[in-house]
């Protein structure tokens, strides 16, 4: 077994990834990738693997304070599950910041896009399968 593995005290590879959705002001947050090589320069929304032992709520707060550096409640689900293969899936979440201003700790950039330019940003492909909810929910704002 790898070691990510039976930190995810699981068959290999079988783990979920969360991610960010924030909105303010009309707008929703995407971050541009630095890696791996075959994702850089993507927008995506931020989040990152859980852990062991970690909830899918925790673990997206804990991944947008090391990326983003602020302080967020995890909220409802948003958008489709995207299954990855080999048991990973790829699951979204209404996040809301309770302290802090985000800023690209761990990304090229940030962006707040409107339901105008959403859809002009290159966003990763497993991302784009949540625009259709995204921006239904940036057209309520
Ligand atoms: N991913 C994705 N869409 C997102 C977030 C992540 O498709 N909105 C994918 C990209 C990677 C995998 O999920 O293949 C894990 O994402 P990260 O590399 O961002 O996760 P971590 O921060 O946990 O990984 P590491 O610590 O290795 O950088």
């Amino acid at each position: 077994m790898s070691d990510e593995a039976a930190r995810a005290g699981g068959a290999a590879d079988e783990y979920e990834i969360v991610a960010g959705a924030i909105f303010r002001d009309g707008r929703l947050l995407l971050a541009q990738r630095i890696r791996p090589p075959e994702l850089a320069g993507m927008w995506e929304l931020p989040g990152g693997k859980v852990e062991a032992f970690e909830t899918p709520q925790h673990a997206l707060e804990r991944e947008l304070a090391e990326e983003l550096g602020v302080v967020v409640r995890c909220g409802r689900r948003i958008g489709v599950d995207v299954a990855l293969g080999r048991g990973r899936v790829l699951r979204a979440y209404r996040v809301d910041i309770l302290a802090g201003e985000p800023a690209a700790l761990d990304h090229a950039q940030l962006a707040w896009v409107d339901a105008d330019d959403l859809e002009k940003f290159d966003m990763v492909v497993n991302d784009q399968a949540w625009i259709p909810d995204l921006l239904t929910e940036l057209r309520r704002l």
